[in-house]
């Protein structure tokens, strides 16, 4: 893994943060990107200072294509060549009967989740069939990619669609030896449920009463994992909750 170019989408929080920061310790050069700059000069700083790590920061917004494919056009040399692409940029945002939805909810979602997801695969991967080196991309979905709750409607859908973009990937990437997991979290704690509930962390603290939920870390470290295999060796999907947790819909909440 050591000098790997790793770029990492929405690392200003939660589990891309912490993905960051488990593949500086693995000796990787990384691309940090999300909207909030001050965030990732202040995640440099640190990851610079402790493990010696080469950082560059990308601030943008995943929704806008043309701000997507300018970021990765300016990389500096030693960080254009890409060897994983971390797809974690997400968020729910609300969470309410279809028929009661907010339509920027709905846009939020399916424009970062579904379209931001596209627009960096199609420039990132482009560079690295340009290459000719293989690659790897790890997008986030979540076990909501293969179920749905009541009320998790359109987000379920956009990781409904991250799962079947994954197996798209998968198959079209075959001949240049690009590989594609998808990472498929139940319940992490970071700043999902307040994105979620637009800043009501009382709500928020309530998703994880009772129970002991993931952290970014635990995501992160099956990130690196699947991340460090040999270069014959693909891992497709893995499916992770916290133990409390069997599916969407069965919880063991004390
Ligand atoms: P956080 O809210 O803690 O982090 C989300 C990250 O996405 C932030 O860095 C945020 O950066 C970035 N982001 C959101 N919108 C945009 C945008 N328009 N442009 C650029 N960056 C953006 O949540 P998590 O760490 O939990 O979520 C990360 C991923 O994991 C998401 O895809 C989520 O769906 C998925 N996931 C989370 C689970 C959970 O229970 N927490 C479970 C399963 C999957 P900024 O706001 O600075 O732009
Ligand atoms: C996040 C997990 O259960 O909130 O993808 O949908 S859940």
């Amino acid at each position: 893994m050591n000098k790997k170019v790793v770029m990492i989408t929405g690392a200003t929080s939660g589990i891309g943060e912490a993905t960051a920061r488990a593949f500086s310790q693995e000796g990787c050069k990384l691309i940090i990107t999300g909207r909030r700059a001050e965030r990732l000069a202040a995640l440099k700083a640190e990851l610079q200072e402790q493990y010696g790590t080469q950082v560059y920061i990308a601030s943008f917004d995943v929704r806008d294509r043309a701000m997507c494919e300018a970021a990765v056009e300016a990389l500096p040399e030693e960080f254009a060549n890409i060897d994983i692409l971390v797809n974690n940029a997400g968020l729910a945002s609300g969470l309410e009967h279809l028929n009661e939805g907010a339509l920027a909810d709905w846009n939020a979602m399916i424009d970062t989740n579904v379209k931001g997801l596209l627009y960096i695969t199609r420039v990132v991967s482009n560079r690295m069939i340009a290459r000719g080196e293989g690659g790897h991309i790890i997008n986030l979905g979540s076990t909501a990619g293969t179920q749905v709750y009541e009320n998790g409607n359109v987000y379920c859908a956009t990781k409904h669609a991250v799962h079947a973009l994954s197996h798209g990937m998968r198959i079209d990437f075959l001949r240049h030896r690009i590989r594609v997991t998808e990472i498929r979290p139940g319940m992490v704690e970071t700043e999902f449920s307040v994105v979620r509930f637009h800043g009501d962390q009382n709500r928020a603290d309530n998703v994880y009463k009772g129970l002991k939920p993931l952290t970014g870390d635990d995501i992160a470290e099956a990130i690196v994992w699947a991340a460090s295999q040999p270069a014959h060796v693909n891992i497709s999907e893995i499916v992770l909750t916290p133990t409390a947790q069997a599916d969407s819909y069965y919880k063991f909440v004390e």
